[in-house]
């Protein structure tokens, strides 16, 4: 008898150890908006002009929850328009994503920062604000595309410290989050980025543009904080 309860505190111990948490939300759920470059785009979307940056314009048919935001093109660049997004975690290491569609070097961009005054959200590269970037590099140019892709966050000089060919390399920078509430600033950069869901893991290795989240776990809002799943299970 003793071995068995032995054996089931461990397994209750052990179990933790390969547990996975994962977070995602709808970028249009957000908790707060300021500006007036950030719209919400419902499915089918209305045809997005992106000639003006050399892509056809084209229309959005899909995409998770049946709206995604972002801007125009033709609404103009930067602006200090951002939209908030209040959640909480367990303290981990999390590599965060977004779903993003940046069909040129003029549509794909923003700035972030987590965890900062609504009146620092600037659209300003500096020691607070960093640059999201989305095939902005000239070796990762040639994945141009009108569908939706996955990008891990990066930025360009900090000061997070994952620039965009390191999250696409083999060591992904992950940020360290602190047990309880946080706040994700997405700031207005380049028109005609357009942003669906954003999703964190604590698995390094998961890649939402292989295992689409919403199918390897059960689908969560970002107020009810994490869930755990067996790394096993994907
Ligand atoms: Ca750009
Ligand atoms: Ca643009
Ligand atoms: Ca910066
Ligand atoms: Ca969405």
């Amino acid at each position: 008898m003793r071995v068995i309860i032995l054996l089931a505190v461990l397994s209750l111990i052990v179990t933790p150890a390969f547990a996975q948490k994962y977070i995602s939300w709808e970028a249009e759920n957000f908790d707060d908006i300021n500006g007036d470059k950030f719209e919400i785009f419902d499915v089918p979307s209305d045809q997005i002009g992106t000639a003006a940056e050399g892509v056809d314009d084209y229309t959005v048919s899909e995409a998770s929850g049946g709206a995604f935001i972002g801007s125009a093109n033709g609404v103009g660049n930067d602006g200090d328009a951002w939209v908030k997004y209040n959640f909480s975690v367990e303290l981990d290491d999390w590599h965060f994503w977004g779903r993003v569609i940046a069909p040129s070097i003029s549509d794909n961009s923003c700035y972030w920062a987590f965890d900062i005054d609504d009146a620092e959200a600037l659209s300003t590269n500096n020691a607070t604000m960093n640059i999201w970037d989305f095939f902005e590099v000239e070796s990762l140019r040639v994945n141009y595309t009108t569908d939706w892709v996955w990008f891990r966050l990066n930025t360009r000089d900090g000061p997070f410290e994952g620039t965009e060919l390191v999250q696409h390399g083999d060591d992904p920078v992950p940020v360290n989050l602190s047990a309880g509430e946080h706040t994700l600033h997405i700031v207005h950069r380049e028109d005609g980025t357009l942003i669906d869901q954003i999703f964190a893991t604590t698995d390094i290795e998961f890649d939402p543009n292989e295992t689409n989240p919403q199918t390897a776990v059960e689908p969560q809002n970002k107020l009810t904080t994490t869930w755990g799943a067996l790394k096993s299970g994907f």
